[in-house]
């Protein structure tokens, strides 16, 4: 009995151990297991000299010391001076001496406010390394980037980096009510315990605001686009303002979403016109609440009229009057309106994937200096894959943010392995050819494009209350990589990868290696075992989980799965060239021409814009039902393999991650079949064609999987 508790306790410890190794993220600060580079190490640090003492200085000596001991199971002196050589030297710019200051003059030079430098110098003859900004948010930025060397095992010696954030704005949205739900949320509930607040700070804030500096995001709209007027309410605020002093020391400013008719709901006017003279007054007075309890507020996110949220049109009013309106409310006090373009409507009986362009690109230049218009990366809405949204580098005097999804709404929710990055990469790669080639979607975000001053990112988050935040362990790889590419949306996916598998479980180049691999193929996998060629939203509707190509019966058309493949004896796929909605003059003419021609059409986006006959030849020269066929199953092999990967990871993984894992991917494989059977299996309806040889036979019937309901499916309120 004894030796049975014994185990039992042995067990109880060893998970809660690597419970907190899920919960740690990327920040494991695993002991460096390499001698030599310990060593390397130890020797350039051997003392740690701090100047400033603000909050966030605070944050980034303790990081240091945290880093440390668990790297290198030793904290180098804290010395309250220079003294000796191989010092490490943290401090911002105002903070530092005069000489330092003079010797680091040019370094300076090439960095912005949030910028940072980490470079090895020689002060009075001696060695030293230093990290510095020009305030104590961009020398945290830099702590974290130096930890990361560390992490990632590269040299430490003659180190010379100065680097800046691209983008501005670098935010995360969460899709949270005030209820604890959260929107398209699969890891558990909101972080947000509004019950609780201002007077509990639950340690999971500091967490989640430290993770969130050491990527550089610098944002955090609390709450759910589909928002909820209470947020505005003094009971509310009180506790955005708790939050938002946790926040602050870690360079995080808080945003909310303003809801169009708060003044009704919580103001008692009659109206939300945004040129009624109340109504701007109702907003200006709002504003300048929420500034004396936070005064470094963000500002607001608004969706106005998309899916039923109310905006300035029910007034007979427009995005621009709605937009600037609020503009001029936050405009004294900093702050921005991020107004999205997210628009379409059952009432207009064009195609949905031109919508937003024709609503919004007419009003390019009409807005106020501190909007900025926040774009999905595609026309639709999220889904595996699509072309970028045609608005990217269509409305030069206009600042546009990107509005990417890290929750995996239509990507097999938090149970599918999907690197993300993959997708956001090959989004910000894409040529717009607005000023000719090389006019990419990432320029146009970082503002170089059209020298705008106001630039963005903003992801919707993945995070929730479960123990390892993202619900699925791989999908800290989601957070990581778009804070990555919202600092810089040049980086390529592999690097980000590469850095997440280093930081969060090991150097070993045997894990490394095939790990890094899978996660890069893991996007192609579920775009070709869900949405093949270029088909979209044929997901089942309302939870989006799982295939519901069938579904026509939703009394708005475009959200319905027939209404995007069309699919019928002649063919499959949305007629989007001249010959159909014409969509693709929406883009520049090199683009155009791309897309609306058959022949130069990419194939991973040919059932995006055509409809193309069941005997279409592909460049495979196989038949448009057979290729189809054959690329569902490719993506059911590829989640085969990838399970394949991972089992030999064991020895380089701890066991509760080793085995959440696994477990998932035994899921996603047999969902990854589902989406095979039940899709071909609908679509053979069609062609009349049997399956290739190759394509698994489906062991249930189309009736069974039209017969799957999921009404307590996660994240649909
Ligand atoms: C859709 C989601 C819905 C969101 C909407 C949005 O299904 O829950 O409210 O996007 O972005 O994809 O506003």
């Amino acid at each position: 009995m004894a030796s049975l508790r014994f185990v039992f306790l042995f067990l109880l410890i060893s998970f809660s151990a690597s419970a907190q190794k899920d919960y740690k993220l990327w920040l494991q600060y695993n002991a460096v297991s390499n001698s030599a580079l310990a060593l390397e190490y130890k020797n350039n640090l051997k003392g740690i000299v701090v100047f400033g003492n603000s909050e966030t200085i605070k944050i980034a000596q303790k990081e240091l010391q945290t880093g440390f001991q668990d790297m290198l199971g030793t904290i180098p002196e804290i010395k309250s001076e220079i003294k000796g050589e191989n010092n490490l030297i943290i401090g911002s710019q105002s903070n530092l001496n005069v000489e330092i200051k003079n010797e680091l003059k040019s370094d300076f030079d090439k960095i912005s406010t949030e910028g940072f430098i980490i470079k090895s110098f020689s002060f009075k003859s001696k060695k030293q390394i230093i990290i510095t900004g020009k305030n104590d948010v961009a020398v945290l930025y830099g702590v974290f980037n130096f930890l990361r060397i560390l992490q990632t095992n590269k040299s430490v010696k003659n180190l010379n980096i100065a680097d800046s954030p691209k983008t501005n704005i670098r935010i995360l949205n969460h899709w949270d009510n005030l209820d604890r739900t959260v929107e398209r949320g699969y890891a558990g509930f909101s972080l947000w315990n509004w019950q609780k607040l201002p007077d509990f700070i639950d340690q999971r804030y500091l967490d989640y605001a430290r993770a969130n500096a050491s990527i550089g995001i610098n944002g955090t709209v609390l709450t759910n686009v589909n928002a909820n007027a209470l947020i505005l309410t003094p009971q509310y605020l009180e506790k955005v303002e708790a939050l938002a002093n946790v926040f602050r020391p870690y360079g995080i400013k808080v945003y909310l979403t303003a809801r169009f008719s708060a003044p009704i709901e919580i103001g008692n006017l009659k109206t939300a016109d945004p040129k009624d003279t109340q109504v701007i007054n109702w907003w200006k007075n709002k504003a300048a609440e929420i500034y004396k309890r936070i005064p470094d507020f963000g500002g607001f996110l608004v969706k106005a009229n998309s899916e039923g949220q109310p905006g300035p049109q029910n007034y007979g009013r427009d995005h621009v009057d709605g937009a600037n309106m609020l503009a001029d409310a936050v405009a004294p006090f900093g702050g921005v309106i991020m107004w999205r373009a997210f628009v379409y409507s059952e009432h207009d009986a064009n195609d949905r994937a031109k919508q937003a362009y024709a609503e919004f690109q007419p009003y390019d230049g009409k807005f106020k200096e501190n909007v900025i218009v926040q774009v999905k990366n595609g026309a639709i809405d999220f889904q595996p894959r699509e072309p970028f949204h045609p608005l990217f580098g269509a409305m030069p005097k206009t600042p546009l943010m990107m509005e990417f999804q890290i929750t995996q709404e239509y990507l097999g929710f938090s149970t599918h392995l999907v690197f993300l990055p993959k997708l956001f990469q090959e989004v910000l790669e894409s040529d717009t050819y607005q000023q000719g080639k090389g006019s990419t979607v990432a320029k146009v975000i970082d503002g170089t494009l059209y020298q705008n001053k106001l630039t963005g990112i903003a992801g919707v988050a993945n995070i929730g209350n479960d123990l390892n935040w993202t619900g699925h362990p791989f999908a800290q790889a989601n957070w990581y990589g778009f804070g990555r590419l919202a600092w810089n949306p040049y980086l390529d996916s592999e690097t980000i990868a590469d850095e997440w598998l280093k930081s969060t479980f090991s150097n070993d180049e045997n894990f490394i290696k095939p790990v890094k691999n899978m996660m890069i193929e893991s996007r192609e996998a579920v775009v070709n075992y869900m949405t093949p060629l270029g088909l979209h939203h044929i997901m089942d509707t309302g939870h989006h989980y799982g295939p519901g190509p069938w579904v026509s019966n939703l009394s708005r058309p475009e959200w319905n799965p027939t209404y995007y493949h069309k699919a019928d004896k002649n063919g499959i796929g949305f007629d989007r060239s001249k010959t159909g909605t014409n969509a693709t003059a929406q883009y520049a003419p090199e683009v155009e021409r791309l897309f609306d021609n058959l022949e130069t059409c990419p194939e991973q986006d040919l059932l995006w814009f055509h409809h193309v006959s069941w005997d279409y030849k592909l460049k495979n020269g196989q038949t448009l039902w057979n290729g189809l066929a054959l690329k569902y199953q490719e993506g059911v092999n590829q989640v085969n393999e990838m399970q394949n990967v991972w089992k030999k990871t064991e020895k380089y993984v701890d066991s509760v991650r080793f085995h959440e894992v696994e477990m998932l991917l035994e899921i996603q494989y047999k969902e990854a079949k589902w989406w095979r059977d039940a899709c071909l299996l609908y679509f053979q309806q069609f062609s009349g064609k049997e399956l290739p040889t190759g394509v698994e036979k489906p062991t249930q019937t189309l009736d069974y999987f039209k017969s799957l309901k999921f009404p307590f499916a996660p994240g649909n309120g």
